[in-house]
Order: structure tokens, then sequence, then C-alpha cells
């Protein structure tokens, strides 16, 4: 009988998490950045009791909203390429589904954050305990169920002992690079303080390393042979390549072979902006470098790329009605799509591969010139909507080169939701990989500032900068005051524009009424004069409204200097973005109204959509 430990499934949990470790160049630190908390019945008395025994192994950090505390365990995942990553424990009931977004963001962005929402007592006997649900036909169902779709790994805990094959396929899932994402465990409230004689064999350290899976050698055969009668090759950069770490692999191949790439929203900062093989941005929000490119390529090698619309411009972007598809992605549901010749493998790996079998190959150089001279017109274009002005409403763009010019390409820039992230990925130049931080596969709205103190946590030496609109920081903005008590600094610059700016546009842009997105344009009794800087000093950052863009680039540069959070406010101008670049996007207007201006905005959308492809 191997010897055994009596703990409760809680103890077991946290000590069991305290004992994952991982290697970073060539240190073992733990896999658990920590632990995120906000304490109720249904979580204070187990885990908390737990987490208090092992805060100096498994620190726990306080949060004031559970969707936000989520928020910044998954940005410390992605900031670390998935190499460490976050729990995040809630009480029952509204604590725990406050997660239930979050989870969503982290499934769709492929992300691992471990969820140990609080649940119903396993015993029954209280029932209906306080914030329980009651299923008249259902006695197993609770509130948590709503995780399931949105968790790569859901279980519920009934039973202390349950929790050992619980955690070892928790940690398989939160490691796999192929089928990573949130992990659930359901933590029955009563099952969190029942006591059971736990192997210490179960509590050994364990040190993780990153799966690289190499290529099958038929499928990489055939991609080989596709990219060597390639006249007008291009890669796609996603997310893929930078949670491999494959810059430099990436960099070696485009030289090598002379292919430009091309980035999706999760995969910009691939390459640095300035290496001239990098077109940046494709898709709805690409660069008319990369897009035009798109548009002609015969082989797109897809890396590491989920393919979504905003990538495809809706699947009309990619012109060529003979081009190959080589999918180069760990996960091969990804790796098939649209008919690609899946390449299922780690993205440097795979690189690695590719770049040896390929050795001595050249795509036609006038293919690769042309390339280098359409980057420096974009450069051109670029330059011209970021430079600066006196306007009194400035547009997103220059807004954006302002922070450029005062903070450079060595910051980390951290965006999600609203008009930005479209300026961004046209405009923004990247500096080193993971220097561009969007959550752009879910683009919450409120992400930005709890994913800007995940990310600061996660690179305490560099500056983050968050980019935010006002419609995003009035829906999330409590973890300013957690970033003050941390000494987590963070520099926050605020876009006013007094609404949902780019909603209102696609609401133009679909024919549509000015309606219910800019404040100007709800129904109000009083028009909304909100003082952003008072109310974000009110939770003790460093804030001030600025008065225009050189007012911008001067606080920018106090900023820097500053220890605190900083929040910088700016008015912007709602009606504008940037025209250059960009590509028609699929959003469905009404087929029928009694505005004409939508049956106009139908007619287009009708002549449009023959642009779409399907299997081809
Ligand atoms: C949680 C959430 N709700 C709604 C949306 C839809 N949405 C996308 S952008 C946007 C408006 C964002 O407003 P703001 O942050 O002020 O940015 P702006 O559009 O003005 O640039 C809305 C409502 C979303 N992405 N996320
Ligand atoms: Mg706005």
């Amino acid at each position: 009988m191997s010897k055994t430990i009596r703990l409760t499934m809680a103890q077991a949990l946290t000590r069991f998490l305290s004992r994952q470790m991982t290697e970073i160049d060539g240190n073992k630190i733990p896999i658990f950045g920590g632990v995120w908390a906000i304490f109720g019945h249904g979580n204070v008395a187990g885990i908390g009791e737990a987490l208090y025994q092992v805060r100096d192994e498994l620190p726990t950090f306080r949060a004031h909203n559970e969707q936000a505390m989520a928020h910044a365990a998954i940005a410390y995942a992605k900031a670390n390429f998935r190499r460490r990553f976050m729990a995040a424990t809630s009480s029952i009931g509204p604590g725990a589904l406050n997660m239930v977004t979050a989870a969503a963001l982290a499934h769709v962005n492929r992300l691992p954050v471990l969820f140990l929402p609080g649940d119903v007592f396993a015993n029954r006997i209280p029932d209906p305990v306080l914030q329980q649900a009651e299923d008249f036909s259902d006695g197993t169902a609770t509130v948590n169920d709503c995780f399931r779709p949105v968790s790569r790994y859901f279980d519920r805990i009934t039973r202390p002992e349950q929790i050992i094959p619980a955690l070892s396929r928790a940690m398989q899932v939160l490691t796999d690079p192929a089928g990573c994402g949130p992990v659930t465990l359901s933590l029955c409230q009563d099952v969190q303080a029942e006591a059971y004689d736990y192997p210490e064999s179960f509590f050994a350290e364990r040190v993780w390393h990153q799966r690289r899976p190499r290529p099958d050698r038929y499928e990489l055969a055939a991609a080989v042979a596709a990219l060597k009668g390639a006249k007008k090759p291009l890669v796609i950069a996603g997310g893929g390549v930078l949670y491999s770490q494959a810059s430099d692999e990436l960099a070696k191949f485009a030289e090598g072979a002379g292919i430009p790439v091309c980035e999706t929203q999760g995969g910009k900062s691939s390459l640095p902006d300035d290496h001239p093989l990098n077109m940046a941005a494709v898709g709805v929000t690409g660069t008319s470098a990369a897009n035009r490119l798109a548009e002609e390529a015969d082989v797109v090698l897809a890396i590491g790329t989920r393919l979504q619309d905003f990538t495809t411009g809706s699947w009309a972007l990619f012109k060529n009605s003979g081009k190959t598809i080589i999918g180069l992605n760990v996960q091969p549901f990804d790796a098939g799509k649209h008919r690609a010749l899946p390449l299922v493998a780690d993205a440097a790996e795979g690189l690695a591969e590719l770049g040896a079998a390929l050795k001595g190959w050249k795509a036609p150089s006038t293919w690769t010139a042309n390339a280098v001279t359409g980057k420096k017109a974009w450069q051109v274009e670029a330059a011209k909507v970021t430079a600066s002005t006196n306007a009194a409403y400035p547009s997103d763009a220059q807004v954006i080169g302002a922070v450029q010019r005062a903070m450079g390409s060595g910051v980390t820039l951290l965006h999600a939701a609203g008009g930005l992230p479209g300026e961004l990925h046209k405009l923004w130049q990247a500096g080193a990989p993971g220097s561009y931080h969007a959550e752009y596969g879910f683009s919450t709205m409120g992400y930005e500032i709890a994913g800007g103190l995940g990310a600061k946590m996660a690179k305490p030496n560099e500056e983050v900068v968050v980019m935010i609109g006002d419609g995003s920081y009035l829906m999330l903005n409590s973890e300013i005051a957690t970033s003050v008590m941390l000494g987590l600094k963070l520099t926050i610059v605020l876009l006013d524009n007094r609404g949902y700016g780019c909603i209102n546009r696609l609401q133009m842009a679909t024919g549509g009424a000015n309606f219910n997105n800019l404040l100007k344009d709800s129904r109000h009794e009083v028009l909304p004069d909100i003082d952003f800087a008072a109310h974000a000093a009110s939770m003790g950052a460093i804030a001030e409204k600025v008065p225009s863009i050189a007012g911008l680039e001067n606080a920018l540069a106090q900023a820097k200097k500053n220890t605190r959070t900083t929040v910088l406010v700016i008015d912007t101008d709602p009606l504008v973005s940037t025209d250059a670049g960009g590509h028609w996007w699929d959003v469905a207007v009404p087929e029928v109204s009694a505005r004409p201006q939508v049956n106009a905005a139908r007619k287009a959308y009708d002549e449009k959509r023959q642009m779409q492809t399907i299997g081809e």
C-alpha cells in the first residue's frame, strides 16, 4: 500500500496545482502563475481555506469581477505563449456564471485556463441552497452546466477521489497545444470540504514540456510538391506561429523561399512589422499590400490559423480559383479547413521540415519583388493616416500614430473590441513576437483592462499599453483598482467617441438609421458627459484628459515614467475610419425594408456575395 495523506478535496486540489511545474529558458518554475479568486459560499470555506495553505507556492489574487479576473487569467496564458496559465475560482451561482463569457473567450482563442466554480451540495440535503437554480425535471442540472459547451473539458466533482482522474485529464488538456482551452472543474461545495486518504504520489512534482509534433511524411511530401509548383505563394501567419514561438523559423523559411507573409489578428507580430517580406495584416482589416497578394495567391500556406471570416474576407478574398491551401496546424480540425492539404504539426517543426525539403527552391523573383514594392506603397498610405493633427476630434488612426511615436515598438499593445482592432491590425507597427496582444477571436468588450493586467503579470518588466474605447471601458473597468493594488502598472489610452462608434458605422454601411449606438442617437433625458479621468482617478490611477494629439504624446512620455497605472483620455471622431486597405465583410443586410437605404445596401450586398466561394 502506498503512503497516503488525509486532505480535503480542495486541499488536494491546491496542493496538486502547486506541484505542477514547467521549464522556461532552462529554469524550472510553477506552471500555474496563481489563482484568481472572488470568494462567496461555495468556495470560501473549501477552496478558500485550501488556497491559504499554499499561498506561498501558489499565490491567490483578489479581483472585483469574476469575468474580469478570468480575462486576466486568460491574457496571462496568451502573453506566456500558453507555457504558463492560471486558475480562477468563484462562488456558486452568479459568481460562477460571470465566468462563462470568459470561458467562451478562452475556448474560441484556444487558450488554457482552469475554472474552479463552486457548485451545489452533492449530498442535496440543504437543497435548494442560496443561489441554486432548480430544474423541475433534472436533479443533476445546475447553472454550471452552462460551462459545458464552452469548456474543452468539464467535470463535476461529486466525490473527493474524483479529483485524481479529473486533474490528470485537466493537465492533459491545458498542456495540449492542439486541444488546449478552458477546463472547468465544477466543485460541489460539500465535497470541497470532504476528506480522503490521497496517495502521496499524486502530489509528486511534475515538470511539463511543450509538445511539438512533427509532420507526417506523406502530408509533408504533398505540401512540398504543392509549394514547388507555386508561382504566387503566400504565407498566412496565425496565432499558432506565436504559440509555437516559431518566428525565427518563419523568417528563415520566408527569406529562403522568397515567400511573402501576411498576418491575422492573432498572428500579428509573428515577424517584426519592418521585415520586408511582412505584408502585415490580411483580410477585412488588412493592408493593401497583403490583400493584393491574397487575391492572386495560388498556394496559400496557412500556419496556425483558424481561418475565420476576418482573415478570409468572409471567403471572398482569395480569388485565384485554382489555389491550393496548405493547413500547417497542430490541430487537425483547423488543418483541413476549406479542403486544405493538411500538414498537422507544430508550426516551428513544420516550417523547419518544409524549409529543408524546399532548400534551393525559390518563388518567382517577380512575385517576391512585387510584394516588397507593395509593402512600401502601403507604408506611405499608413504614414498619411497616422500623421499628427491639430483636429479637435482626431481619428483612431491618428491616436494610434501618437501612441506609436511616443511608445515605440518595444511595448506590448493590447486591445479587443470596437473600432480599434481593425485600425490597429492595419496600422500598428509591431516589434517582438507577442508584443501585439489582440483578443479578436471573441472580441469581448471589457477584456482590455483586465487582460492588460494578466499580460503585465506575465511580463512584469515590460510596458503594457491598453487601447480601449469608451464603450468597452464602461462595460468593465474595475480591475484598474486591482492593477493599482497589485502595483502592476498599465498605460491605458481611452478613446472617447461618445458611443459605440464602430457599430454605428456598420449600421450606416448596412443602410440603417443612426440608432441606439452613439449616445446622442440613443433615447435619453440627459446626454451623458462622462468624466472618465475622474472615474479612473477614483480607483487610484493617475488620470488625465488630454486636449490634442500633441498633448497625448506629451502625456505618454510622462506615463512611461509613472510607476502607477495611468489612464489618458482623448476625445475622438466616431465617424472616421481608415479607408486604405481592407476588404468586404459579410454582414447580412435585411432583404426587405421600409428604408430605401437598406434596400440599396441589400442590392450592393447581393453583388458582393457573388465573390464568395464555398468548397474551392
Ligand atoms: C461584450 C460585448 N458586447 C457587445 C459587443 C458588440 N460590439 C462590438 S464593438 C461595440 C462597440 C464598442 O464601443 P467602444 O468601446 O466605445 O469602441 P468604438 O466602437 O467606439 O470604437 C459593440 C457594442 C462585443 N463585441 N462585446
Ligand atoms: Mg466609442
